[in-house]
């Protein structure tokens, strides 16, 4: 038994290694007790442990780094390509992302939906004027940037 340990007169539990949800959510041993007569007499009882999830896994994203090329002159609104970060908790609360796009590069050219992480134009782009976007999107925990040319 490597996780738990008992101490001799009293029944104490100690956590003798880090304990992660994602990776084990529960414990079952069997607790002995012996008295001093001889023959010794025992008793025994089941113990079950439950390890309680929390937010402590970041999201990923898919990939490092994206690159995306786009035409010009398409019209507001067109799909230029979509992130996707995934993250391990049990819990859907926390394992729930959103999507943003640093508004100091790119809030006049484009936007990333919330939810989906799809990023679409936000006005006509022109190759003669904007050659390239460097575009940061972050979620809540964690950023990635990436390239996209026009
Ligand atoms: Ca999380
Ligand atoms: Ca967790």
């Amino acid at each position: 038994m490597d996780l738990l340990q008992l101490t001799p007169d009293r029944v104490f539990l100690f956590v003798r290694s880090d304990l992660d949800y994602e990776r084990r959510c529960s414990y079952s041993y069997v607790v002995v007790a012996t008295d001093a007569g001889q023959p010794r007499l025992t008793g025994t009882s089941q113990l079950d442990v439950e390890v309680i999830d929390v937010d402590d896994e970041l999201p990923h994203f898919d990939v490092p780094h994206y690159r995306f090329h786009i035409t010009e002159n398409l019209p507001v609104g067109s799909l230029v390509g979509q992130v996707r970060a995934t993250d391990r908790d049990t819990d859907p609360q926390f394992r729930r992302v959103y999507y943003f796009i640093d508004k100091e590069e790119t809030s006049s050219f484009l936007m990333v939906d919330q939810q989906t992480g799809e990023l679409r134009t936000l006005a006509v782009l022109d190759r003669e004027v904007t050659p390239a976007l460097t575009v940061s999107v972050f979620h809540l925990t964690y950023s990635i940037r990436w390239l996209i040319r026009i």
